[in-house]
């Protein structure tokens, strides 16, 4: 499984998640929403520009997860 995070440094529920990732072992690809491409593959792929969202990739699935709680939720199980 791979996990990209996108992220805005200026939104405070993206500064949580990526705060809680610094306990966790997991790895996960920080993708700043602030650059035009990864803006425009959130939209695409997510449907919507929310962040923080988590893409999650599986066997050439992939899973956008809205949500500060479940993201962080989400990767402690990882
Ligand atoms: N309930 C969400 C709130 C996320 C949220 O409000 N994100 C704002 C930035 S701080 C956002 O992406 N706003 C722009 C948009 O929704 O397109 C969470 O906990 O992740």
């Amino acid at each position: 499984m791979k996990f990209s995070l996108y992220h805005s440094p200026w939104c405070p529920f993206c500064v949580r998640v990526v705060s809680a990732l610094k306990h966790m072992s997991v790895k996960v690809e920080l993708r700043d929403t602030g650059d035009r491409q990864h803006m425009t593959d959130l939209r695409n792929g997510g449907g919507k520009t929310q962040v923080p969202c988590l893409l999650i990739e599986n066997e050439g699935k992939k899973k956008w997860m809205y949500e500060s709680d479940d993201i962080i939720q989400f990767l402690r199980t990882q």
